[in-house]
């Protein structure tokens, strides 16, 4: 198992790149029949993530196959795997990097291992509504971020949605900070979120999203925290009774292709990568929104107590968590957290 996931995976994060080793070029998916560096070529694409095919991100995933097939003529197939099929979010990541898979979109909570500052994205409270994280992920903060990405084979075509993220648990609701404490909870392989939670007097434990139902279901874990559309799709009305709104931290998704693939295209081939990553992303986010409003109505019909949280108690929250928060921010870079925040007042004082 690589390094960066290893660290991930006992929760301990320790600073330094991996610059990861080839695993030798793409011969299997991908193959061209044509190569050389110019033109349109058959190409089969294996493009897997970890949600369902009926959350919005594995709409995204059909939009982007037929816009991708559309564009090249029928040339260039796309082979979609939807819950994990391929593996978690790392390993499918991993996987691009050796070249023995063409495309994934995860999260950016689980690579804080590898680009450290993704970080600031998990950072709770700083994002009110879309609009805002749009404006930073397609702005200047968001772009840096993605050159960072060659130096560890992979290429960053964008941003699509996983959304704001909301608690869920089996206990009670949780309406002030202090519901939290002892509260055992899943969390993202991600630093932050486990120092956020523990911050809070809570038990979080890390774990890979294909395992969440499992153990919310054996009671290994009392709760967890996805954006609605993933409450919904993964089907946790089944196994959790309470859903808090406390829309805590926005999670991105980053549309990831290996670099190794992608150094193969042609020009004209790169392109309708890109352009059919970008027009899906759109169709994506804006689903997205529908569904996470959809998504509140069902779980209540299905039977999940939801409750508010009020701005004064996520205003407790954040204060409780600030140290976490400082601390990273040294570690992730202050100009850049400054940026993004700068970027986000820009917004609410249009
Ligand atoms: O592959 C699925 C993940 O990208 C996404 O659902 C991650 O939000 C996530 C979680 O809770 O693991």
């Amino acid at each position: 198992m690589k390094k960066w996931v290893k660290k991930l995976a006992i929760g301990i994060v320790i600073p330094g790149m991996l610059v990861l080793g080839g695993c030798g070029a793409s011969k299997s998916g991908g193959t061209a029949s044509g190569s050389g560096k110019s033109g349109i070529h058959q190409r089969t694409i294996k493009a897997g993530i970890g949600l369902n095919e009926d959350h919005p991100e594995g709409q995204g995933m059909i939009k982007f196959k037929e816009l991708v097939e559309k564009k090249s003529g029928g040339k260039m197939k796309v082979q979609n795997f939807f819950s994990a099929t391929l593996g978690d979010d790392q390993k499918m990541t991993e996987a691009l990097q050796g070249g023995l898979q063409e495309v994934t979109v995860p999260s950016t909570s689980p690579l804080v291992g590898m680009i450290k500052e993704y970080g600031i994205f998990d950072f709770p409270f700083v994002f009110n509504t879309e609009k805002e994280a749009y404006a930073v992920l397609d702005g200047k903060v968001g772009q840096e971020l993605l050159k960072k990405l060659p130096e560890h084979g992979l290429v960053g075509l964008g941003y699509w949605e996983n959304g704001f993220r909301n608690l869920t648990n089996s206990k009670h609701p949780v309406k002030t900070a202090a519901d939290f404490k002892g509260l055992k909870i899943r969390t993202m392989q991600n630093e932050v979120h486990l120092d956020a939670f523990k911050q809070l007097g809570a038990n979080p434990s890390p774990m890979a999203f294909s395992e969440v139902f499992t153990a919310l279901e054996g009671k290994t874990v009392d709760g967890q925290e996805n954006p609605l559309a993933t409450i919904k799709s993964s089907k946790y009305d089944e196994v959790q009774s309470y859903l808090s709104m406390t829309k805590h931290v926005y999670t991105p998704f980053v549309f990831l292709v290996s670099k190794k693939f992608w150094d193969g295209l042609s020009k004209e081939e790169q392109k309708i990568m890109k352009d059919s990553a970008v027009e899906a992303g759109k169709y994506q986010r804006d689903l997205n929104r529908k569904e996470n409003e959809k998504a509140l109505k069902d779980l209540e019909k299905a039977g999940m107590k939801v409750n508010e949280v009020s701005d004064a108690e996520k205003e407790k929250m954040k204060e409780i968590i600030k140290p976490v928060t400082d601390k990273y921010a040294k570690k992730f870079g202050e100009d850049l957290v400054k940026q993004m925040t700068d970027e986000v007042d820009k917004v609410r004082n249009q």
